[in-house]
């Protein structure tokens, strides 16, 4: 989810920054080059789909080459961490991992257990791999939530999704982060 109108980031703010520090490290969104995971979970299929295509859009449309693109599928959002962890620490782990879900409130009895763990077991990964993984899981009350936030627009999580791990690659490629 993007901040707010009244909250967002002003741009305005780099080049009053830039001069006042040693390195000023900004993310840009291309994908030439980068190699990119999706793990989505099948568990609310028709709303994962569609954050799918907006992600593989948004890729697309940043230059990364479908060659260097991987989806897998797997049963629930509470699988996700697992194939994540696989991607991220392959002989030749990708650049990012990119996990998308849909998990209810409405229809789950274990709402917290399943979205809970599966947001932890995301961060564990990213943590302990230093590979992106982005958590493109919705967590909605109802259905029409889940819906309006995988629109075919520029609000799909699953594109904002793709923009934010091609973001963290080039910032983990820069200055001093850079290994
Ligand atoms: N998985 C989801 O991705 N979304 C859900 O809303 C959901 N519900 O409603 O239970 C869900 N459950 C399945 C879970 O992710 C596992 O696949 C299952 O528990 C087996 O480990």
């Amino acid at each position: 989810m993007t901040s707010s109108e009244d909250t967002q980031f002003d741009p305005a703010v780099d080049e009053t920054t830039r001069p006042r520090v040693g390195e000023y490290l900004i993310g840009s969104t291309s994908g030439r080059g980068v190699r990119v995971a999706l793990v989505c979970g099948r568990f609310n299929g028709a709303i994962t789909t569609r954050l799918l295509d907006g992600a593989l859009a948004a890729l697309h449309e940043a230059g990364v080459d479908r060659n260097d693109i991987s989806v897998a599928w797997v049963p629930g959002a509470f699988e996700i961490p697992l194939l994540a962890l696989a991607y991220a620490d392959a002989e030749r782990p990708y650049d990012a991992v990119i996990t998308l879900g849909a998990v209810i409130r409405g229809d789950t009895g274990h709402y917290e257990f399943v979205a809970g763990e599966c947001a932890r077991g995301v961060q564990d990964v990213q943590l302990s791999t230093r590979v992106p993984v982005v958590f493109g899981v919705l967590t909605t009350n109802t259905i029409d939530q889940a819906l309006e936030r995988s629109r075919d627009d520029a609000t799909n999580k699953g594109r904002e999704s793709a923009f934010t791990a091609l973001e963290m690659v080039s910032l983990l490629r820069q200055g001093s982060l850079a290994n």
